[in-house]
């Protein structure tokens, strides 16, 4: 299944008039504030967010899992799958590959897939949250925090080997996200776990090739319960600055208490340099894994509004490496993707629309509502003609669902994939 120039073509003739009219409307207003429109609409082009390899099938919970049909079975119609994501909407140009879910067995042709989609392969993810099948250790009871150094250094070796293969594919990072922790007060001596990890972790260091960096995402519980050795941005700090300059801390928006400041969080790390990349999606209660921007929009604008501040005066902190980290359980992944990345760039594009100067100023003079006034202005702002010209610029859809609809992608995949698929990965 591929969508072609041709149907792109097609589809937007429909749909012009109507965009150009909300455009130029949106754009003579943006342009009397003083913003510069096309500049907004260049950097919502060039903003690309990396695609999981395991959310392009059904999650599915612990009680079950239902499936979508026409999934993807192998890497190659993985791939396939996010070259359609990103051909409508010219923002999915990378995918986040998972080892050992996703191991190539043809190097050369998963890279030449890739190239001819205008696809990236962003940063890669070891797993050492589940017994792999012939390993000689479990992680029952952790992996890289484990009190057994044969349990240590097999979760280390397996990190080794993922960035060897991350290598061969041009990946320039390793993310690190560890179950490692106890369900039961007594179980772990918390000082020892964290001892470990960082051992563990400075000898994965050692194997990253210079151009690279080391990605540490925290979480604060699950899949254990009582503690979680990396539980929140602070240990993972601490472990990255006990590696050394290539390491960095991963925020998942779904991995805080609730209630957290996580633009507070974004803001500070990226302050310190330490802030090296993302998992997008949105949650109610914890982990949830939801549709980007389909619970707490708000939010979602107000870390976008720190990470554009940091972006632009940040220089200490390195570009990040975004990715959208969902699960689906109801409805087509491919869609759920889709409506994802158009959350995603509608909350960059209102933070652009943030005058800096006028909020400093603001601030400066503790002028509580206007600084307010200042953000909600920005945020309440209709968007979506900028995030159009964006990519129709770039020759991806006027309306990314509409055109995943009407070109029956879903009814083609399972045409060539059958009704009977089930994705790898969780
Ligand atoms: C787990 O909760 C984390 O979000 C990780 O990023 C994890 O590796 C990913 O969800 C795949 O299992
Ligand atoms: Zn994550
Ligand atoms: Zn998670
Ligand atoms: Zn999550």
């Amino acid at each position: 299944m591929k969508v072609s120039k041709e149907q792109i073509f097609e589809y937007n003739k429909k749909g012009l008039e109507n965009h150009t009219e909300k455009l130029d409307f949106l754009a003579g207003q943006l342009t009397k504030k003083g913003h510069d429109v096309a500049s907004i609409v260049s950097k919502l082009s060039e903003f690309q967010v990396a695609i999981p390899s395991w959310a392009l099938g059904a999650g599915g919970t612990r009680f079950g899992r239902f499936s979508h049909f026409g999934e993807p079975s192998t890497l190659e119609q993985k791939i396939d799958d996010v070259g359609v994501l990103h051909s409508l909407t010219q923002t999915a140009g990378a995918v986040s590959l998972h080892i050992p879910w996703d191991v190539p067995s043809d190097y050369a042709a998963i890279k030449e897939k890739a190239d001819s989609l205008n696809i990236k392969f962003d940063a890669i993810n070891s797993n050492t949250f589940q017994d792999q099948k012939d390993a000689k250790e479990s992680y029952k009871f952790g992996s890289l925090s484990n009190t057994s150094q044969a349990i240590r250094e097999q979760a280390i070796q397996h990190n080794l080997d993922v960035i060897k293969i991350g290598d061969k594919l041009g990946s320039k990072s390793l993310t690190v996200w560890l179950a490692d922790g106890s369900c039961f007060p007594g179980q772990n001596n918390f000082q020892t776990a964290f001892q470990n990890t960082q051992n563990s972790l400075i000898d994965i260091y050692k194997g990253l090739p210079d151009d690279w960096k080391l990605l540490i995402e925290y979480k604060p519980f699950e899949p254990n319960f009582y503690s979680t050795v990396i539980q929140d941005w602070g240990a993972s700090l601490m472990l990255a600055n006990g590696c050394g300059d290539k390491a960095f801390t991963l925020v998942d928006l779904g991995h805080h208490l609730p209630n957290s400041n996580i633009e507070q969080i974004v803001s500070i790390l990226q302050l310190k340099g330490k802030l090296g990349g993302f998992h997008f999606n949105d949650s109610k209660y914890g982990d949830d894994d939801l549709t980007v921007g389909s619970i707490k929009p708000y939010a979602l604008f107000l870390i976008f509004n720190e990470l554009v501040y940091g972006m632009e005066n940040n220089p200490q902190n390195p570009d990040l490496a975004w990715m959208i980290d969902a699960s689906h359980n109801i409805k087509d992944p491919l869609e759920d993707l889709i409506q994802s990345l158009e959350a995603i760039q509608e909350a960059y594009a209102k933070a652009l629309l943030v005058d800096q100067n006028l909020l400093r100023a603001a601030q400066e003079a503790n002028d509580v509502v206007k600084c307010q006034e200042i953000l909600q202005g920005a945020y309440r702002t209709d968007v979506r003609p900028l995030i159009e010209k964006a990519r129709l610029n770039t020759g991806g859809v006027i309306s990314p669902i509409n055109a995943y609809r009407s070109f029956n992608v879903r009814e083609e995949l399972i045409k060539e994939r059958g009704r009977n698929t089930v994705a790898t990965g969780l």
